[in-house]
């Protein structure tokens, strides 16, 4: 089931699925600093478009964490993808919420800077770098409420949600963060 929010005349939504099959202008990559590749997001996304978005992470060389860079999409149907990098999660005290919310930021900017309209994001941070899921989604949907709420050129934020824990998480956070909702609408 798919959880929509208005957010001013912008859109948020919840969705369960694999981020490759996504229809969107901007594709989020859960990256990591030195832009090489790995499992997860990562692993997906390289598969899926191909030896170009690598050659183009190895052109730009790196990301700091909390940071994006913007490439192409390779053969996705996206028109770009834009690799955040999530903090390693130690024990909450190291800065990772402020990591994590600037990753967001970071990526957020980069698609309303170059034009794209609709974006999908994977669960940044809570796979291979261990941030736990609710402070995660948390610190992810406020950021991404705050961004819409004075960015209305970004119509339409997706998070892609891997599995049915993740995507449960994200609807009970939501649920008490969104300021109007419209659960169950599609
Ligand atoms: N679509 C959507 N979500 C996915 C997919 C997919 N295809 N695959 C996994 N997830 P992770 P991180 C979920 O590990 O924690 C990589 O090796 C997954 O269940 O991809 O930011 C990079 O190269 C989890 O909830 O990203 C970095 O080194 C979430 O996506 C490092 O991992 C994020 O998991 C980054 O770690």
């Amino acid at each position: 089931m798919t959880l929509v929010v208005n957010i001013g005349t912008s859109t948020l939504e919840l969705v369960q699925g694999d981020i490759t099959g996504q229809e969107a202008d901007g594709i989020v990559n859960a990256a990591n600093a030195e832009l090489a590749g790995g499992g997860g997001v990562d692993g997906a996304i390289h598969r899926a478009g191909g030896p170009e978005i690598m050659a183009a992470c190895r052109a730009i060389g790196g990301c700091p964490t909390g940071q994006a860079v913007v490439t192409t999409a390779g053969a996705l149907s996206a028109r770009k993808v834009i690799h955040a990098v999530a903090p390693r999660y130690k024990d909450g005290l190291q800065g990772e919420a402020g990591l994590l919310a600037s990753a967001y930021n970071a990526a957020l900017e980069i698609a309303s800077d170059q034009g794209l309209k609709t974006v999908a994001f994977p669960s940044l941070g809570t796979g291979a770098y261990g941030y736990p899921l609710e402070g995660a989604a948390r610190v992810a949907l406020r950021t991404v409420i705050d961004f819409l709420g004075s960015h209305p050129q970004v119509e339409r934020v997706r998070f892609v949600l891997f599995d049915k824990k993740a995507l449960a998480v994200y609807q009970q956070v939501l649920m008490e963060e969104a300021p109007t909702r419209r659960p169950g609408s599609r």
